[in-house]
């Protein structure tokens, strides 16, 4: 049957390959109603309204490809329908405008398909594919895997996505379901809605820069970004890291060893609680940004570390606290307050027990730390200047903590702008200048090079500390 029709493709050939790259260009249904052949090297299948390829099934797909280094193939969707269990391998594209695509789509390495509007059926597939929707409906469940990169600028995926060693581009649209990314996926939110739960597994990591997310949830060796946009539930750290440098959560839940670095951005309820069963503390490390002076509860065995300057209990500056120390605040039922490394002021009362009224609870067996810390201070001499670039620069990508690092593990382009936004701070307990021996020419030159780096840096630190210490 499949030969049949494939000797007359070849007949088609001759009527419309004159205008096209393509040696054979098929327009259904004007050449035919129904074609039920496989697209082979160096022919175009355009489907217009009342054309349609055949459906395959799951043991024989209508395949698009050719083998490797075979002559391209396209099947452009302008109307009518694609059958289902429709597969592309080498060099073939699908550029689907409207139409319906079937279920059990399946695109494979050196594939293309691009979803400007129409329909996609249920179970579309990517495994190395290329993929961007920008206008189409794609319904239950898409999975992107083994390579695949996905680009999304608007449209939909109706319910739920699978990443598995993929990467998605999220920049618009609305995924309907929750999502996973697994196996050494990454993902990159800068706008769009994701009305489901956003699950982190594998090694993965997401990192959200702008958009709406409903909720996280990453575990242990994963990684969550969040820079901008917002999350409307929670970020549950069941293990993992996650980086809150940016953007807004209403929860954060630290649970089974999570680790939270919150330096940015605006949280509204803190639950770091008890010990995991892997016996690792779960810990939030607040480095500044926006997070209440109420609803913050520590609970027993958990750990809450504080980064900055001038802390004080009661209104007492804490005594003997050396630059760069790390200090157990083990008294309670006092407040604890302070500058945070951002430069932002805090205040919490650290309630032995309970509070409904402020939701505030440090369990007398949590671990309260407190370490003085200028952010941006990369080589812990108490100031931040050109010296703390080059130490930055020279640590770029690499997986280490430095001192003044707002968001441990990692050196990243946002440690530079910590660094830049931080330039000219001046720990007070080291003095001011004269301290330190003049930066060398060619650092100043590099700090110079910054254009606007210095009317950035806030309020001037060393003022501000000399005024409260003095
Ligand atoms: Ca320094
Ligand atoms: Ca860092």
């Amino acid at each position: 049957m499949r030969c049949l029709f494939t000797l007359l493709l070849a007949a088609v050939a001759s009527v419309a390959g004159a205008q096209s790259n393509f040696t054979t260009v098929i327009d259904l249904p004007a050449d035919l109603v129904e074609l039920t052949a496989d697209i082979g090297p160096g022919t175009q299948v355009n489907v217009h309204a009342g054309g349609q390829t055949a459906a395959g099934t799951s043991g024989d797909r209508l395949e698009v490809g050719s083998a490797m280094g075979g002559a391209a193939s396209e099947l452009n969707v302008l109307g009518g329908a694609v059958g289902a269990f429709t597969k592309l391998y080498g060099n073939a594209t699908l550029n689907a405008h409207s139409g319906v695509v079937g279920d059990d789509l399946l695109a494979e390495a050196g594939s293309q398909v691009n979803l400007h509007g129409g329909q996609v059926g249920e179970r579309f597939t990517a495994s190395g594919a290329e993929v961007l929707i920008d206008g189409a409906a794609v319904g239950f469940d898409a999975s992107f895997n083994d390579g695949a990169a996905v680009t999304m600028h608007s449209g939909s995926i109706d319910s739920s996505m699978q990443l598995l060693g993929s990467r998605f581009d999220l920049h618009g649209g609305q995924i309907g379901g929750g999502a996973e990314a697994r196996s050494h996926s990454e993902m990159n939110i800068y706008g769009g809605t994701v009305l489901g739960r956003l699950d982190v597994y594998q090694e993965s990591s997401i990192t959200i820069h702008d958009g709406d997310i409903n909720q996280l949830f990453v575990v242990s060796g994963s990684k969550i970004a969040l820079q901008g946009g917002v999350v409307q539930d929670r970020i549950q750290a069941w293990g993992g890291t996650v980086d809150i440098t940016g953007g807004h959560t209403q929860v954060i839940d630290i649970v089974q060893g999570g680790i939270v670095n919150l330096s940015g951005g605006g949280v509204d309820y803190l639950n770091v609680f008890g010990q995991s069963t892997s016996g690792a503390a779960n810990t939030l490390r607040l480095f500044g940004g926006d997070l209440p002076e109420q609803n913050v509860a520590v609970h027993d065995n958990a750990a809450i570390a504080f980064f900055g300057t001038g802390f004080a209990l009661d209104g007492v500056a804490i005594e003997g606290l050396a630059y760069g120390q790390t200090t157990t605040i083990s008294q309670r039922d006092v407040a604890l307050a302070g500058e945070l490394a951002d430069g932002s002021a805090f205040s919490y009362q650290l309630n032995s027990i309970f509070d409904d009224q402020t939701g505030l609870w440090f369990s007398p067996g949590a671990a309260v730390t407190v370490t003085t810390i200028l952010a941006g201070d990369f080589n812990a001499d108490g100031q931040v200047d050109a010296a703390d670039y080059s130490v930055w620069r020279d640590n770029l990508g690499a997986a280490v903590t430095l001192p003044g690092d707002v968001t441990p593990g990692s050196i990243s382009e946002l440690d530079y702008e910590v660094w830049r936004n931080n330039l000219g701070a001046v720990f007070a307990g080291f003095g001011v200048a004269g301290v330190h021996p003049t930066p060398e020419p060619h650092l100043l030159t590099l700090a110079a090079l910054g254009a606007g780096m210095l009317t950035m840096t806030r309020r001037p630190r060393e003022d501000n500390l000399l005024n409260r210490c003095s």
